[in-house]
């Protein structure tokens, strides 16, 4: 998907880097128009990471920077070798007695390749096991130095991080565009040691008590006798436990909006979800959560798109990631902060801030930026970084501590539990995507793969041997506080607070908070989960749950059931909506998203040559759309009518009415040629009347606005034409910093 100049330089950067070796093509690449080389025969150095890749930086496992290379170990020198450096001639053939013998056992190469194969998989995460991660860095503006001493905080201070989006249920290989919640995990590799912030792109959880988490979690994941469905909520078990754990409805709420399927992990907002307590240089304490704000507003898929690309491109979200750094759209965050007065009661305004199911509207304690977060680099291996990133809530820097909500303090467990088991063994920080960037004197010592030659003889304190060394810290030099909070004298129970009781004042308030737009994809989404479910005593008493969080909710789902709706078993909660709740409304930058530009070989391909760089110089990706492969007026064509579907581009333009292509569908030529027009493809036609449905903005010029015609929307809201391709391209980029055409849809926001 790369637009062919990001190839080409990559490709060149690598070339020059690469000294003494003839420039490399990339064989195939979507329009070159260069043959390929022949394979490369004399000896050279592995390339280097192409320019948008990053790599964690090579330091030593005691976080001292070795000033090494970046090259990993296993990958040095121009020939081929065993693991332990002996070089090979030949890795093609077994080693046997005679051509056609047997193998013989003796053959130490052959062994280590296949055994070395057999042992590359490590178990997935057991929840987030899908993600997709990236290289950046942090800059803080100072603005949270009053209620808070972390250092990577404080005005102007730079620091490195690796973020990892994911979606919750899926296996790894598993579709990204599923409904679900998403993951956002951050490293920050701070110079006071590293803090991991991981949360998640909706602000409440499932459950108020980490002792819930299994729980939630079989009840959602695949059934356990047949192991489907995949990735998705939509089935009896999840819905059998969350109307029957009522605490969870705000969350599943959530996810049965449009925030359970992002356009992109660029448009998605991130959260802390937990209160943490902030320390300030005076020792004064706060209570605080965590914000990620996108820079392009938060958007999301419809569920048709979301459904459509599951099969089309179920790397979507990935792809995205990945392209948008590339194209040099760099993803950015704000990081935010609502705090809160520390009182004994730990609440804000009646919210008990403990309380992880509940959120603090915005409108009731701003979001206060404190930095930005730009995602810089692409990852250089997935396996090496992606995969092998291991986040902890426990991994907190000077200034930020833990709270008592009970879901925290499971999370503090469960983490390093869980990496123990899955990175195999106690020395995975040193994975060089784990090593934090501040010294580590730990003491710890020895386990499975240790990568550290540790010197001294003296791995514990008090010791004269090696000089007393290490030495504990104190504040002037930077060690971690637990803040000396007074723990209540109290019994020791199996219980929760009351206010914990209330499960239905905040999921309504996020139901008032949506636009009818959103409120009637929310309606959609119950409908077709409860749909799935095979038990109906399940949609039943979800349904009674839903007449407890809004009555036209509850009608609205039950009537698209053909079910009764349940009276309300207590009268709805007061509540004032929160607007800030809902995604719907603004305009927003318009960086990384894609174009897709339909040509003929008959239209105005100067005029699309014109349109390519205007969509490039607007930092989006431009695809050309053609009925084959190769190039259009010298241009790449990225897509050809059997390989391009709708839902990969954010806009539609048309530069002609290319006529059906010899693999086209023969009933639907016929229907367009009975129309009286001149028959267009009719996967043209397909896209047309998809990105329509989706309240995508089309835009088309010359012949282009024949196939509007055919399509029969020309003049309908969002649908525009123009005299040439850039005015109608303006015209689209207009319509497209408000995300969608929303007036196409059967509830207009109002
Ligand atoms: Fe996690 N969670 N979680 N979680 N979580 C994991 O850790 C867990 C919760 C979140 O990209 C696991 O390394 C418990 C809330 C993210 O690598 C595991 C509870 C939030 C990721 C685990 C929660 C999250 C994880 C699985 C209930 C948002 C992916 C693999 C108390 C604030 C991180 C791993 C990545 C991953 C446990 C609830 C976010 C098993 C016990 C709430 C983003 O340790």
């Amino acid at each position: 998907n790369k637009p062919v100049e990001v190839i080409k330089e990559a490709v060149e950067a690598v070339a020059e880097a690469v000294a003494g070796t003839p420039p490399v093509v990339v064989p195939g690449a979507p329009g070159s128009e260069s043959p390929p080389v022949a394979e490369p025969t004399a000896p050279r150095d592995p390339p280097p990471p192409g320019p948008e890749q990053g790599a964690p930086e090579t330091r030593s496992p005691t976080g001292a920077d070795t000033g090494a290379p970046r090259a990993a170990c296993g990958q040095q020198g121009a020939y081929l070798t065993t693991a332990q450096g002996a070089r090979l001639r030949d890795t093609d053939h077994s080693l046997k007695a005679g051509p056609r013998g047997p193998v013989l056992l003796q053959d130490h190469h052959l062994r280590e390749k296949i055994t070395h194969f057999d042992h590359e998989r490590i178990p997935e995460r057991v929840v987030h096991a899908r993600g997709a991660g990236a290289h950046g860095r942090f800059r803080a503006y100072g603005t949270a130095a009053e209620v808070t001493r972390a250092g990577f905080l404080q005005r102007d201070r730079e620091t490195p991080v690796f973020v990892r989006f994911s979606t919750v249920l899926g296996s790894r290989g598993s579709a990204d565009t599923v409904r679900d919640t998403r993951g956002f995990a951050t490293k920050f590799y701070t110079d006071e040691g590293t803090f991991d912030l991981v949360g998640n792109n909706m602000p409440v959880f499932f459950v108020q008590d980490a002792i819930k988490f299994p729980d939630i979690i079989h009840a959602a994941k695949p059934h356990p006798d047949r192991e489907i469905p995949q990735a998705q909520s939509a089935h009896d078990t999840f819905w059998d436990f969350v109307s029957l754990h009522t605490e969870a409805q705000h969350h599943a709420l959530w996810n049965m909006s449009d925030r359970g399927i992002p356009r992109s992990y660029r448009t998605m907002e991130g959260f802390g979800v937990h209160t943490f307590r902030l320390v300030n240089e005076a020792g004064q304490t706060s209570l605080a959560k965590f914000h990620w704000k996108p820079k392009l507003g938060v958007h999301s898929l419809v569920w048709e798109e979301a459904q459509l690309l599951g099969g089309v491109d179920p790397d979507y979200h990935r792809r995205d990631l990945y392209d948008a750094i590339e194209a040099g759209a760099l993803p950015e965050w704000e990081l935010g902060l609502q705090v809160f007065p520390d009182t004994p009661e730990e609440t804000f305004a009646g919210i008990d801030l403990l309380d992880a199911t509940k959120l603090v509207p915005e409108e009731l304690a701003p979001v206060q930026p404190v930095g930005r977060l730009t995602l810089t680099h692409t990852p250089t291996n997935f396996f090496a970084e992606t995969e092998q990133v291991a986040f902890h809530l426990g991994n907190l820097t000077p200034g930020i501590d833990v709270t008592n909500d009970p879901l925290l303090q499971g999370r503090l467990f469960s983490y390093l539990d869980t990496q123990l088991t899955r990175l195999a063994g106690p020395n995975f920080p040193q994975i060089p995507i784990n090593r934090p960037h501040a010294p580590v004197n730990d003491m710890l010592r020895d386990g499975f793969h240790q990568q550290a030659v540790h010197t001294g003889v003296a791995p514990y304190r008090p010791n004269t041997l090696d000089g007393g060394n290490p030495f504990p810290a104190d504040d002037a030099t930077h060690a971690f506080l637990d803040v000396p909070v007074t723990v209540a004298e109290a019994p020791k129970v199996r219980a929760a607070p009351a206010s914990f009781d209330d499960h239905y004042s905040q999921a309504r308030l996020f139901w008032l908070s949506m636009t009818p737009v959103e409120r009637a994809h929310i309606v959609q989404a119950y409908t077709f989960e409860l749909g799935k479910c095979h038990h109906q005593a399940i949609r039943e008493r979800q349904l009674q749950c839903l007449a407890n969080i809004d009555a036209v909710l509850c009608a609205q789902v039950a009537a698209g059931l053909g079910l009764p709706a349940p009276e309300p078993t207590a009268p709805p909660a007061q509540v004032q909506p929160s607007p800030a709740l809902s995604q719907v409304g603004g305009r927003w930058p318009v960086d990384g998203r894609t174009v897709g530009i339909v040509v003929d070989a008959d239209g105005d391909l100067d005029g699309v040559e014109a349109v390519r760089a205007a969509v490039s110089a607007a930092a989006m990706v431009p695809l050309l759309i053609a009925v084959r492969g190769g190039a259009a007026g010298g241009m790449p064509v990225q897509r050809t009518f059997a390989t391009a579907r709708s839902v990969e581009y954010d806009a539609l333009v048309l530069a002609g009415a290319p006529a059906p292509g010899p693999d086209a569908t023969p009933a639907r030529d016929a229907k367009a040629g009975a129309a009286g027009a001149a028959p267009v493809d009719p996967r043209v036609l397909l896209l047309v009347d998809e990105c329509w449905r989706h309240g995508k903005a089309v835009g088309a010029w010359g012949e282009g606005a024949a196939v509007l015609r055919q399509a029969g929307v020309a003049g309908t809201p969002g649908v525009v034409t123009a005299d040439t391709g850039t005015a109608a391209l303006d015209a689209v980029v207009d319509l497209l910093g408000a995300h969608r055409v929303w007036q196409r849809f059967p509830a207009p926001p109002a």
